[in-house]
């Protein structure tokens, strides 16, 4: 047996993955600022990254990845567990050994001519109760210096990891980038996950979707915690006082804005301020005051480009200023930095498109970056990160807040009864496509608790997991539900959002301190609209036409028909989960429908 480590299930683990993918070497990755910066040139020399304005933009690079491989693959990511129930229906499943004998053939010898980097990984604080220890075996430079922005790696977990510590297993080959033989594949049962034909970040980050969501979400429901696609903020108020929420979205709805927002100036001018824990997911356990303490297990952003810039999220924006791998944006050549579509008003007119071609700009019709590029950035970057980030116990939940993007069905924000109707309100969470932003209601997307795409079991397994964490403490978050998104009928957005979505997550918390009353609905407990603060609101609608009190109550109004159509969307839904679904979401459901009809 090899010994690369001091670890013997590893140096096994190796010695097999390396009979098997035939590396030309094998590095270990230490974490080292010399091996980082070994490795940068590396890749440069490869053409693999581009070394971008480094008095501008200090130790940051550019990526750009095959124009086939741009965006996680959910038709090819898999969950091998020994039952195809124990998957789901919302999950892709194969016979275990059935996957293993197709995933063999294809990683036999596919590191020939290349070098295995073995990243040991941690994802939360190293050695804290929270951390759970991988190793993702690469051959892809750009994937090791992303692992080591995103979690924290290097010779710390081996170090915590010991002789016999175990560790999730990830094998990432890029192999021939065949498209069609590409999978991200789970097995839960052998805490393994493999990942081959793709360079795209989220099917070879192995520490994020892969392990901190799915892995860790199958890892939750037996250890009795719970890993969700969450951001975690703290609200300083003016008295000092820090409270934390965490929130889930479907993709695309602002969950890294919300994460780092700037409240109004009215609140700022007070002292009010939200610093960001995390901006994707929440591993979330009970603390021994039998609360709810959430932690961030990366260490790092992977954001997308388009649209972040100095108004939607001068955080995010500053995050990226160093240290940072962007992916798939576009280069400005007159001064080796990044652009993409939303930065600016001014495109270089000099450039290098996302496919490395010239682009100009001003003339061309064709967009310069990538709709998905993305920047990686160290956290450690934002202005706005938390004081507890690295704080081993996490940080304990006021409440916790489901989105979606709804035209007209969903209020600004209401709030759940209790925990098995905030369970029921993250179940039936959805999203509509942006035909909606036309004024149509758009197509609804079931999304249940941002999770769809990430649970690593069944769903309905995972709601009733929901319901069992609601009944092993008494001490349990406040669970919300807010729609930044209604529209007029003529498709315009009638909330302004970013920085003044403040105004919600403070009566938010006002009512997880019993300071506000609320209006008792079919739905839950919507606000008064006295009780929203408006102080310093001068967003238009439209031109001449202010956001006021009025507007504020048409965006709380609950609508009886489309509810009731949701409804059956929502049957419809529950009917593909099947048998598994919790007896106590059919009965929110039938309790809340009797509630609607009776409207
Ligand atoms: C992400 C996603 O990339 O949720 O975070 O798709
Ligand atoms: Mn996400």
């Amino acid at each position: 047996m090899s010994t690369y480590t001091k670890n013997a299930k590893l140096n096994a683990w190796l010695d097999e993955m390396i009979a098997l993918c035939n590396p030309d070497n094998v590095v270990i990755i230490d974490g080292s600022d010399e091996q980082i910066e070994a490795l940068r040139a590396e890749a440069c020399a490869s053409g693999e990254m581009f070394k971008l304005n480094q008095e501008k933009l200090p130790g940051c690079y550019l990526h750009r990845t095959a124009v086939n491989d741009v965006a996680r693959v959910e038709g090819r990511t898999f969950i091998c567990t020994p039952t195809k129930e124990e998957a789901g229906p919302t999950n892709n499943w194969m016979d275990p050994n059935e996957m293993y004998a197709k995933l063999l053939a294809l990683y036999k010898d596919s590191y020939k001519g290349r070098t295995m980097y073995v990243i040991p990984y941690s994802m939360s604080v190293v050695g804290s109760d929270f951390a759970k220890n991988g190793i993702e075996l690469t051959d892809s430079i750009y994937v090791v210096l992303n692992m080591i922005i995103m979690t924290r790696v290097g010779t710390a977990v081996l170090d915590a990891m010991g002789e016999n510590g175990d560790f999730i297993k990830g094998l990432h080959a890029r192999a021939d980038m065949d498209e069609n033989n590409k999978y991200i594949v789970h097995f839960p049962q052998d805490n393994t996950i493999m990942s081959i034909n793709s360079g795209y970040g989220g099917n070879v980050l192995l520490g994020k979707k892969c392990f901190a969501l799915r892995i860790a979400s199958y890892l939750g429901r037996n250890e009795g915690w719970m890993a969700e696609h969450m951001l975690i903020l703290g609200i300083e108020t003016p008295e000092g006082e820090t409270k934390y929420v965490a929130a889930a979205f479907p993709s695309a709805c602002g969950k890294t804005n919300l994460a780092m927002l700037i409240p109004p100036k009215s609140y700022t001018e007070k002292g009010y301020k939200v610093t960001c824990v995390g901006d994707d997911i929440a591993w979330i356990r009970i603390g021994k005051d039998g609360r709810l303490w959430a932690c961030n297990p990366e260490n790092g952003f992977f954001g997308v480009a388009p649209g972040t810039n100095v108004k939607s999220n001068p955080n995010a924006l500053a995050s990226t200023m160093s240290g940072t791998i962007f992916t798939n944006v576009v280069l400005n050549n007159a001064d080796n930095t990044v652009w993409w579509e939303g930065l600016d008003k001014n495109p270089p007119v000099d450039a290098i498109d996302w496919k490395g071609r010239p682009w100009n700009g001003q003339e061309s019709t064709e967009k310069g970056a990538h709709p998905n590029s993305r920047f990686t950035a160290p956290a450690k970057n934002c202005p706005c990160i938390s004081p507890e980030f690295d704080n081993p116990d996490g940080v304990p939940l006021s409440a916790i807040i489901f989105g979606g993007r709804r035209a007209k069905t969903a209020p600004l924000v209401y709030q759940s009864f209790d925990w098995k109707h905030g369970t029921f309100v993250g179940s039936i969470m959805a999203s509509e496509t942006t035909a909606a932003a036309s004024g149509a209601v758009g197509v609804v997307r079931r999304d249940p608790m941002a999770m769809l795409p990430f649970c690593g079991y069944n769903m309905g397994d995972y709601w009733a997991h929901w319901l069992k964490m609601g009944e092993v403490t008494p001490n349990l978050p406040k669970i919300f539900h807010v729609n930044w998104f209604r529209l007029t009928d003529e498709g315009k957005f009638m909330w302004p959002g970013f920085g003044d979505n403040f105004r919600v997550l403070e009566w938010i918390l006002k009512r997880c301190e019993g300071k506000v009353d609320a209006v008792e609905t079919a739905i839950g407990y919507v606000p008064n609209a006295e009780d929203i603060n408006l102080e310093g609101l001068d967003y238009e609608i439209e031109a001449g036409r202010k956001f006021d009190i009025n507007e504020l109550k048409n965006i709380l109004t609950v609508e009886k028909d489309y509810w009731l159509a949701d409804f059956e969307n929502i049957k419809e839904f529950y009917a593909k989960i099947g048998d598994t679904v919790p007896v106590e979401l059919l009965k929110q459901y039938e309790d809340q429908l009797a509630r609607l009809s009776a409207m």
